[in-house]
């Protein structure tokens, strides 16, 4: 089977599939085209309904049940009512004792709305608060049936799936690019119970132990007598914790990569981190890690690029996850599979697979793909679905266990713990968002939020009041959950680990390796800037000490950085071989769902402008028009920027039509030393979004007039393209933004 084939298919099937059906925004209008890719600008038709997440039944005011999927319910045409259904004739005005007199603490609409709102927030998830989810949808390949009997995996299954991405250290609010991990957590709806694949972009870990979570996020979180800085871990506690605890040293160079920094959600990948053990038909098992490979390719911000988003839009990654799906550019990854043997060491090439702190190199063991997932629809409703989504680790489907791992099996406890608190009790499984779609008939009684009126006087067993129900599933029957019956390794109880844990630089040095150049560099700045804002020095010396036990070229740059002594390393430096499938450069990529900005000037030649705008769409990206005004310019253009609200961290690559005039307020760039009044009649915030775009290392193409942009901001070079003729400057644009960015011209920039 040709799987680069059938994953194409299958993305087409799902993307096409709900696309096909969109009709104009505007009744009677013109479908743009291609209709599904547009940035949306207007009030769409809502997405086609979610896969069923119905909440207990609504009724309306005429007492009617709507019927109708959650994303559509919207309390059209209906009186505003209490919680328990009264119809107001007032809420605007509290009652009072006279116009002008006191409250009457009679008035019990008053207090419910006052009392409701009081306690409307919940407590944030004490890591990985910050996130945005989508719904979407997995279609197994069959390709996994060797080794793992879970029905998702088989050929064709297609199951519901939600998904939530975050930060890990900052709070609700904080900003989207911060330099962190990010979670990658999936809840697969499947037709045997809930699965959860509870993973990062990253796929190592800080500790090997999960009895040191608390020290670390104690480590990574703000300060606690000042609480800053916020979701950074450029301070002394992170630093001081990872530089004694030096097990955390892999997971903290993938932070200080480029990898620490996405340029999206969709463009991640994720990792089970942990090593599963899955079982066949035939009870044989095998140990497996878990990734997601994105279609459009790993991709990163710079660090200018993350700090300008953290600034001029917050929001960044949440805000292109909700355009991307709601603009039809639907998002997707692969699920794949590191398979190894279930040996009893539990180790592969000398690797052991329990230590949660190791990779597996892709060069060692390929990840074979078992499925495809698309994210379809966005939340109908941020707080019930993306808040109130509870993950847990254990939540496993027959064919899938966890390992000894000493991670994951405290993660094992800690996952329902915390919904106790996050969502008020033990019944947070009865909300919509977490529903299994699969037939639930627990025991599980009474509690906080108890939505289920259980019928039946016999929730326990054995019991002969209620038949004996609800049955055992027997051995024979298909799809019931055993764990997998493994030896155990026989030992006295010791608070202790294995020896080959102690091995805490020598992948690291294989990652800092199989960088490239570039990539190396961003992590040397990334260290040196990490380690610049501590105060402490004793913190930076150790720090540097681990550095020196990595490679003595990043550990001199770094203390050169900080104006340190280069320490000698204390462990002999390994030798391993790189793994080339680490760097994000060097690999084409389809230009899917990329931004292209296009700057015009509404007095200058658009003619090329809606032809361009065509080809991107057609080429599957999105073009944003930027002029000096909002509205329209030329014959029906739509500007979606204007030169106030564009940045160049929004864009992939910048185009530019025509030479755009100031605005009226901007300060003309001329020389008025020399004289030399109106040499130059270019808006500066154009000069400046090209001066950025090239310092990001972007694609920047001009045709015409625009050209004298180019040489206003001085830029020319690597990945500049100018050209006569819009399809001409495009199509060299194109091949130019395969590679994400024009990696080389960082080596004459920086
Ligand atoms: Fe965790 C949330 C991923 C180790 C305890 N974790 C959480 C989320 C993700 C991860 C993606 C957010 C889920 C969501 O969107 O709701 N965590 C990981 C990974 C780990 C890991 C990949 C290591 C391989 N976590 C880990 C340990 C512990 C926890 C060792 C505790 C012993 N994690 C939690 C938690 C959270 C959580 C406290 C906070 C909110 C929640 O669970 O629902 O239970």
């Amino acid at each position: 089977m040709d799987l680069k084939q059938l994953a194409k298919e299958t993305f087409e099937r799902v993307a096409h599939g709900l696309a096909g059906d969109t009709e104009p925004a505007v009744p009677g209008a013109p479908s743009p085209e291609p209709p599904s890719l547009a940035e949306p600008t207007e009030p769409r038709k809502p997405l086609p309904p979610k896969a069923d997440q119905s909440a207990p039944a609504t009724r309306t005011a005429t007492g009617v049940e709507t019927g109708a999927p959650v994303s559509a319910r919207a309390q059209q045409e209906t009186f505003l009512t209490t919680s328990t259904g009264v119809r107001l004739r007032d809420t605007d005005h509290s009652l009072k004792a006279g116009e002008r007199g006191p409250t009457l603490l009679q008035d019990h609409h008053l207090r419910e709305k006052i009392t409701h709102f009081d306690h409307e927030r919940i407590p944030e998830r004490v890591v990985h608060a910050r996130g945005a989810g989508a719904h979407g949808v997995f279609i197994g390949y069959g390709t996994a049936d060797a080794i793992c009997k879970a029905a998702f995996l088989r050929d064709g299954v297609e199951t519901p799936t939600f998904v939530r991405f975050s930060t890990v250290l900052g709070s609700r609010g904080s900003a989207d690019t911060v330099r962190d991990t990010r979670g990658f957590a999936t809840k697969f709806y499947t037709d045997e119970g809930n699965f959860d694949l509870v993973g990062n972009n990253i796929p190592v870990f800080f500790i090997q132990d999960g009895i040191k979570f608390p020290d670390v996020i104690h480590a990574g979180k703000p300060h606690p007598d000042r609480e800053i800085p916020q979701a950074q871990s450029a301070h002394d506690t992170f630093w001081d914790f990872v530089s004694l605890h030096t097990e955390a040293q892999h997971h903290t160079m993938w932070n200080m990569s480029d990898r620490g920094i996405p340029r999206s959600y969709r463009m991640m990948e994720g990792f089970g981190v942990h090593t599963f053990r899955v079982e066949n038909a035939a009870g044989e098992t095998s140990l497996v890690k878990f990734h997601w490979k994105p279609r459009l390719g790993v991709h990163s911000l710079t660090w200018e690029e993350a700090q300008l988003a953290a600034g001029v839009d917050p929001d960044f990654h949440r805000r292109d996850l909700y355009d991307a799906i709601e603009a039809g550019a639907y998002p997707a990854w692969e699920l794949g599979l590191q398979v190894f043997p279930d040996n009893p060491e539990q180790v592969f090439e000398g690797i052991d697979l329990l230590d949660p702190t190791k990779i597996v190199p892709e060069e060692l063991a390929p990840v074979q793909p078992v499925g495809l997932m698309v994210l379809t629809a966005n939340p109908t409703n941020f707080f019930a679905e993306t808040e109130q989504v509870a993950f847990h680790v254990g939540h496993l489907v027959p064919g899938i266990d966890a390992t000894d791992d000493p991670l994951v099996q405290a993660r094992l406890f800690s996952y329902i713990d915390t919904q106790l608190t996050r969502l008020g009790g033990p019944n947070f499984n009865q909300l919509p968002v977490n529903r299994p779609h699969a037939e639930v008939n627990d025991m599980f009684r009474d509690g906080f939020h108890q939505h289920a009126v259980h019928a039946g006087v016999a929730p326990y067993k054995p019991n002969s009041l209620d038949g004996g129900c609800p049955f055992h599933a027997g051995a024979d029957v298909d799809g019931s959950f055993e764990h997998l019956a493994v030896r155990v390794a026989e030992g006295t109880k010791v608070r202790a680990q294995p020896a080959s844990y102690d091995d805490h630089f020598s992948q690291v040095r294989l990652f800092w390796l199989s960088m490239s150049p570039v990539e190396q560099e961003h992590i040397i700045r990334a260290y040196t800037f990490e380690l610049g804002k501590c105060y402490e020095q004793a913190i930076k010396e150790r720090q540097l000490q681990c550095l020196a036990n990595i490679d003595p070229v990043l550990c001199e740059e770094v203390a050169t950085g900080l104006g340190l002594p280069v320490p000698s390393p204390t462990v002999p430096l390994a030798d391993p071989v790189p793994s080339p499938a680490l760097s994000q450069v060097g690999e084409a990529w389809p230009p899917d769902g990329r931004i292209v900005g296009i700057v015009v000037d509404p007095d200058g030649d658009l003619s090329d402008v809606d032809a361009v705008r065509t080809a991107i769409f057609a080429a599957g990206m999105v073009p944003l028009v930027i002029a000096p005004h909002g509205g329209m310019v030329g014959d029906g253009i739509t500007v979606q920027r204007t030169f106030a609200t564009a940045r160049s961290v929004e864009f992939d690559a910048l185009l530019i039509a025509g030479a755009p005039v100031p605005a009226p307020d901007a300060v003309p760039l001329r020389d008025e030393k020399a004289g030399a009044a109106d040499t130059v009649t270019i808006d500066p915030r154009v000069v400046l979004l090209v001066e950025e775009c090239f310092r990001q290392a972007k694609v920047i193409g001009a045709w015409g007039g625009g050209t004298a942009v180019l040489d206003a901001a001085g830029v020319d070079g690597l990945g500049i393209v100018r050209g006569d003729t819009g399809a001409d400057v495009l199509a060299r644009v194109q091949e130019d933004m395969a590679l994400h960015r024009v990696w080389d011209r960082f080596a004459v920039t920086v």
